[in-house]
């Protein structure tokens, strides 16, 4: 790990002190001319291809993992190497802003959210959809705005944001909320199913309502294990029996994001709902989202959800896949065989991922 202290022009006592954490994607890609191909830049750059950075009055400092990555590789033991980086450097920095690729951002953000049990301290996740070294760039206005939102306080010196979000494009998204939407242009999240925490335009307005509040004196818990025996199986019309039996066989498999159609419902043709009570009656758990990006899951409601209430499928009502997978996860970790317990857990809201 690299650490590098930026030259800004923050005082002795400097308005906050920001760890930034910086583990890959596009946000620091540049051409390299001679193999003709994007590479990762050299962290120590940073000044020359982000000069307003030295006007800013904080502390900054960043950490630069060892490997890294285009998110499409990050599994969940880099989300626990981020976690714990956080954890060992939470009491000496006021809030830190992790850069990462957009493509699976939306998975870490919700995964750092259940790892970080009682965080009141702000945790930015940005990056970039044109690398730093292309003259269009979005990485330095999504940059500087992550480190201000960072640094944010209200009248008593409370950060305004201590929770973890993803702020891209202007949006500040709750971080177990938000989806990636758009491959192409800028504004590339989303989070249909919660309000903005902010928007940034001339000013940064914060939408305070909907931000988690500050609990002062509440120390940090941070999670260290995570289990991966999850799918997410998504529905189609035509899936066959044999796609659904071995899924739902897998070897270890213990949690299942089934992603059905609408307001949570799903065939009702025999064998399907036959190979759900079977892997329910195993103690493999399932749990009910929608496929659609906004509105949610009515258990109960159509007749083709009706029965999935009956086997014992858990609603998800307005979660994403994204948190839904891994509050799987990190509740199965957590619990172990306690499948009671994972199962009342994933129905509630533990970090504002769903609303019930
Ligand atoms: N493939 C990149 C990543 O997720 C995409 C990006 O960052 N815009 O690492």
């Amino acid at each position: 790990m690299k650490i590098i202290e930026l030259d800004t022009a923050a005082p002795d006592f400097p308005h906050a002190s920001i760890l930034v954490i910086y583990t890959g994607g596009t946000f620091g890609m540049v051409y390299d001319r001679k193999l003709q191909t994007l590479v990762p830049f050299d962290f120590e750059q940073i000044l020359d291809r982000i000069p307003e950075l030295s006007r800013l009055r904080f502390a900054i400092t960043v950490l630069v993992l060892d490997e890294l990555l285009d998110s499409s590789n990050m599994v969940p033991d880099n989300w626990l190497e981020i976690s714990t980086i956080i954890e060992k450097n939470y009491d000496k920095y006021d809030s830190f802003v992790v850069l990462h690729g957009t493509d699976t951002m939306a998975y870490t953000a919700s995964a750092l959210s259940f790892l970080l049990e009682d965080l009141r301290k702000p945790v930015i996740l940005t990056g970039a959809q044109l690398p730093i070294g292309a003259a269009r760039t979005d990485a330095v206005e999504n940059f500087i705005t992550a480190l201000e939102i960072a640094a944010a306080c209200d009248e008593t010196g409370a950060p305004l944001v201590p929770e973890v979000a993803i702020y891209f494009h202007s949006l500040l998204l709750r971080g177990n909320r938000a989806r990636k939407q758009e491959s192409s242009q800028f504004n590339a999240f989303q989070s249909e199913n919660y309000p903005p925490l902010a928007e940034a335009g001339v000013t940064i307005e914060y939408n305070r309502p909907y931000i988690a509040p500050y609990r002062p004196n509440v120390p940090l818990k941070a999670h260290t294990t995570l289990n991966p025996h999850v799918v997410i199986l998504k529905l189609f019309p035509g899936i066959s029996p044999l796609v659904v039996e071995s899924v739902l066989k897998t070897e270890g498999l213990r949690g299942v994001v089934l992603e059905t159609f609408g307001a949570g419902n799903a065939p009702t043709v025999p064998w399907f709902l036959q190979l759900l009570k079977e892997a329910s009656d195993r103690g493999v758990l399932i749990l009910n989202v929608s496929q659609c990006i906004g509105g949610r899951v009515l258990q109960g409601r159509y007749q083709t959800s009706k029965y999935l209430d009956e086997i014992g499928l858990i609603s998800g009502a307005d979660l994403t896949s994204e948190a839904a997978v891994t509050k799987f996860m990190f509740l199965l970790g957590k619990y172990g065989t306690d499948t009671e317990k994972i199962r009342q857990e994933l129905a509630i809201p533990l970090r504002g991922e769903l609303t019930e």
